[in-house]
């Protein structure tokens, strides 16, 4: 609640807060800031009948992008996907894909195939509509920092 109260006065008097933060902020050093890497869009890059939605029975493409949401860049990042559906298969890569550094604040996305998607995969025909596809992301930098993102896509 201290630290709140500060920072509402900062909004307006930068220098000021400046002089009198409290040692708790003022000590925050680099060493103190990491950086958090986390899932934050997806497109379909191709698919079947190229209206831009994951149908059943299509082979797609998705891009994805991800956020450095942590007070620290990232450097050499590196995504493993993953997905647990029976109604998907032929889900590629099996391997790490490169994201490279990853600034403050920056979204980056990266690509596996010549054909510039980054995951790809085919699904089932048997597919009920509205079906939600669980996307696990497991990610390292070169600091070994390690998290956890996941998100759905919808089958419609
Ligand atoms: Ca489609």
């Amino acid at each position: 609640m201290k630290n709140l109260s500060i920072l509402l006065l900062c909004a307006g008097l930068l220098q000021a807060c400046t002089l009198n933060l409290p040692d708790s902020v003022a000590d925050t050093g680099y060493e103190n800031k990491i950086p958090v890497i986390e899932f934050d869009k997806y497109s379909v890059y191709f698919d079947y009948n190229n209206d831009g939605f994951v149908n059943k029975g299509e082979t797609v493409g998705l891009q994805v992008w991800l956020k450095n949401t942590g007070t620290r860049a990232a450097k050499g990042v590196e995504a493993l996907f993953s997905i647990n559906s029976p109604y998907v298969s032929n889900f590629t890569p099996g391997t790490g894909i490169d994201y490279g550094d990853i600034a403050i604040g920056e979204t980056v996305m990266a690509y596996f195939y010549v054909n510039y998607s980054t995951i790809q995969f085919t699904v089932s025909s048997s597919t009920p509509e509205g079906t939600q596809i669980p996307i696990s992301i497991s990610i390292v930098d070169e600091s070994d920092n390690t998290w956890t993102s996941s998100f759905n896509v919808a089958i419609q």
